[in-house]
């Protein structure tokens, strides 16, 4: 049987690009996100690819389940959609920004799965692969909460394992470094100049790069299951950790 994925996200960035490259691979689609021309453009771009495609905003519980919770036979749930905002210090940063980032994020990512699992427990058959990202381990200034939310989904994913043990079901949690999508553009609100800096002179993943890797993970033989992937441009690594020096 012709094998389905459920992404979330599937608007732009990494989930539009595991689209596009699912779909040429033969899958089947079933698209969400909340920008709804963009989710008819790809459904018109994929065709007959496209299981279905369903506007929604991964926030909105009750839509969440009523939409998602019916859906049969989905192989795989790609918790893709996220985002960041802002890069101020914690006591500067706009409180609405962290909540927005946890009920996405978060919430977002809880809600989904929720949904999904009982028929891929049912089946047992099925892979829930979670986005985090590298800011999910490793803090920088002004990642605070947003780093938080990718490591309650580095730690979801092990839990979700846990919880799993004795079915066939798999979860991998994939954390990436800096990538070159919208990601930018949105966590500086539209400045595009000030998103575009962050990809100034160097070579970032691009989209692909991660859906090929989804792709990779999701199609080991049936025993495997990867844990955990972080991936990074080569072009970026740690520094040594910061100190202060103005005590004299
Ligand atoms: P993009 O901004 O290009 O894509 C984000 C996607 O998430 C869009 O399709 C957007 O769709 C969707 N989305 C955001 N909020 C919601 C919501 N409330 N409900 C439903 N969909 C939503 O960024 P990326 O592709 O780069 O990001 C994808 C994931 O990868 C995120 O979780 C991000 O945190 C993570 N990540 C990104 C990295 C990077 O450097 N780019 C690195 C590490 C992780 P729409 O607006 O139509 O709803
Ligand atoms: C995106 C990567 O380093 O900008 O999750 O937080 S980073």
């Amino acid at each position: 049987m012709t094998k389905s994925i459920l992404i979330t996200g599937a608007t732009s960035g990494f989930g539009k690009a595991c689209a596009e490259y699912f779909a040429a691979q033969g899958w089947l689609l079933i698209l969400t996100g909340r920008r709804v021309e963009r989710l008819e453009q790809l459904q018109k771009q994929l065709g007959d690819r496209v299981r279905c495609s369903i506007p929604l905003d991964v926030c909105d519980r009750k839509l969440v389940f009523e939409k998602l919770g019916s859906l049969a036979d989905i192989d795989v749930l790609l918790n893709n959609a996220g985002l960041a905002l802002g890069l101020e210090p914690s006591w500067e940063t706009d409180i609405n920004d962290w909540d927005t980032m946890v009920d996405t994020n978060v919430k977002g990512v809880m809600y989904c799965t929720r949904a999904v699992l009982p028929q891929m427990v049912k089946n047992n058959r099925g892979h829930v692969v979670n986005i985090g990202s590298i800011a999910g381990r490793w803090p920088y200034p002004g990642g605070n909460v947003y780093g938080s939310t990718k490591a309650f989904v580095q730690q979801f994913s092990r839990n979700l394992r846990a919880d799993l043990l004795g079915t066939q079901v798999r979860v991998t949690y994939l954390a990436p470094g800096m990538a070159e999508s919208e990601f930018s553009k949105v966590r500086f609100k539209g400045n595009n100049e000030q998103a575009s800096k962050v990809y100034q002179g160097t070579e970032p993943l691009i989209p692909q790069d991660i859906a090929e890797t989804v792709f990779w993970v999701v199609n080991r033989p049936a025993h495997v299951n990867i844990n955990a992937i972080e991936i990074m441009p080569v072009d970026q690594a740690w520094g040594p950790l910061a100190v202060h020096r103005e005590k004299d």
